[in-house]
């Protein structure tokens, strides 16, 4: 079972309590104080793991907590500090925390080894060697240790992928995944039979790059129908999608204008992203004509078409260029578009004169 989104509750480690203690040494039944600080509680942190494929570890897990810093020790001893918990996420998760009814975004795990904290542990408490004055010699007081924080988290994975395959049940999604790539998603004819994201990675001799099947686009979603397309998130960091078309359906031309019209029902953005129609099973139509009149009324959106045949591997290799040139011509892109950071710097005034 895929898992793209879990909440969980987080519990920091409470800090340790200082202690209050006095000397007893022999000949010296009055010593001074010497109590010790509380350890600092445990943190807990989220770390993006490239071996997590997704979240169902957690799924039944709820609660995750660092340890509890102990209380200082006699003769000046500091506590032990609390264990820090480090929880293990997918690269691609962002945890949000609820403030004020509103989800507010908390760690962005983008990064393989990228470590955000999302819970600090209470500092440990001051032990009463700290509260001894000229005056009060003897101070029976000490520091309780703070609490650590506790939160409830929502993670969410949003996939890394570079590509997309998106298309209505049957265009044969799973067979160009696995005529590009070693992924072996499940094929069959009837719908539905992909129901979580599958990746593959795509080598055109020069470039690697990841595509992703998309579990199908459900037909009327987009106003309010079927169970939704919330899959349809995993698409929005891949830099370029792959339109999958039927040739053999009826009206080839509208299928496309409304899978274009789901997606956007679902958000607009992802519906505006580098794109690439490809006209799939090829091989099972005889008349040529009808097809090259399908194509050029499918150009006439401006998006370059392919008409390939998943199953034979035809025309499939011009198809995994044109995709990837598309790719790094993203990528170069997305790096001007970051750019260098400005930097502000005033001249020194020369005060002088
Ligand atoms: N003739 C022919 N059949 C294909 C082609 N591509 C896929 N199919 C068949 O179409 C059906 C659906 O394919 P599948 O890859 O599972 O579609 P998905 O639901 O989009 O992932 C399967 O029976 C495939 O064998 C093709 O290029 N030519
Ligand atoms: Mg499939």
């Amino acid at each position: 079972m895929f898992v793209d989104n879990v909440e969980i509750k987080v519990r920091a480690g409470n800090g340790g309590n200082g202690l209050a203690s006095f000397r007893r040494e022999k000949f010296l039944p009055f010593g001074g104080p010497d109590g010790g600080d509380g350890g600092k509680g445990g943190d807990i942190y989220l770390v993006a793991d490239a071996d997590m494929q997704d979240l169902a570890a957690y799924k039944h897990r709820l609660i995750f907590k660092a340890g509890n810093g102990e209380k200082g020790g006699t003769n000046k001893k500091h506590g032990i500090n609390g264990v820090d918990l480090l929880i293990k996420v997918p690269v691609g998760t962002a945890a949000y925390v609820k403030k004020d009814g509103e989800e507010q975004l908390v760690a962005d795990l983008q990064g393989k080894g990228k470590k955000l904290q999302v819970a600090k542990g209470g500092r440990g408490g001051k032990g009463n060697v700290h509260y001894a004055t000229a005056t009060r010699k003897a101070p029976e007081i000490f520091q309780p240790g703070e609490e650590g924080e506790q939160f409830d988290i929502t993670l969410r994975m949003k996939l890394i992928t570079d590509v997309c395959i998106m298309g209505y049940p049957n265009s044969g999604k799973s067979t160009l995944l696995s005529a590009v790539s070693a992924a072996r998603p499940q094929i069959a004819d009837y719908p539905f039979t992909t129901k979580y994201p599958v990746l593959g990675v795509v080598d055109d001799g020069v470039q690697k790059y990841i595509w992703a099947e998309l579990p199908a686009i459900v037909k009327g979603s987009g106003q309010g129908k079927g169970f939704g397309n919330s899959f349809l998130v995993h698409a929005e960091r891949a830099a370029v999608l792959v339109y999958l078309l039927d040739a053999v359906s009826p009206g080839i031309v509208e299928e496309f204008a409304r899978l274009k019209e789901e997606i956007k029902a679902f958000d607009l953005q992802l519906a505006e992203k580098s794109s690439i129609i490809a006209i799939n099973k090829t091989d099972l139509i005889e008349d040529a004509v009808e097809l090259a009149a399908v194509k050029e009324k499918l150009e006439e959106t401006g998006l370059p078409v392919y008409e390939i045949s998943a199953a034979l591997n035809t025309g499939v290799s011009e198809l995994i260029s044109a995709v990837h040139k598309l790719v790094s011509e993203h990528k170069k892109r997305s790096i001007v578009e970051m750019g260098p950071e400005m930097v502000f710097r005033p001249k020194p005034v020369d005060l002088r004169d």
